[in-house]
């Protein structure tokens, strides 16, 4: 049985999340608001098909996929640059890889405990979220 991220989470920290905006290309003024968000994230699981909604107070963001099946990723309303982008298993976690303008774009996500991590790359950055189910 693969990690069950079924459910509603919230953001509780966040590490680094400028230095990955920075190398996203994201304005300071936009940095600035978004560094202040509490983002809220809904996973809908089943199987090896997925959604994850990204909200918040300012922009908000949903993606969908299913597991090794490559699609095309616009990050409307983020960086606004589209990428080919592809999600598979490792062990439990499930890993993004964006490939793109910027390199080593991707991100992963895991479950530790009661809490859901995300570690978000591009370029040399890294940042790393937690959030705890609401
Ligand atoms: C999504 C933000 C910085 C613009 C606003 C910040 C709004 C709320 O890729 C992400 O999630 C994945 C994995 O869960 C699913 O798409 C992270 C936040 C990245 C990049 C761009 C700053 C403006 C944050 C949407």
């Amino acid at each position: 049985m693969p990690a069950d991220f079924n459910g509603t989470w919230n953001l509780v920290s966040s590490e680094n999340f400028e230095g990955y905006m920075v190398a996203l290309g994201i304005d300071f003024a936009t940095r600035k608001i978004a560094k202040m968000l509490k983002p809220q994230k809904v996973f809908k699981q089943d199987g090896d098909s997925f959604s994850i909604s990204t909200t918040s107070t300012f922009r908000s963001y949903l993606v969908e996929f299913r597991i090794g099946e490559e699609f095309e990723e616009d990050n409307k309303g983020l960086d606004n640059r589209k990428c080919k982008s592809v999600v598979n298993w490792d062990g439990d976690k499930i890993v993004c890889v964006q490939t793109g303008e910027k390199k080593n774009r991707g991100w992963t996500h895991w479950i530790e405990g009661d809490d859901l991590y995300l570690e978000l790359r591009c370029e040399d950055q890294v940042s790393t979220q937690v959030f705890k189910r609401a």
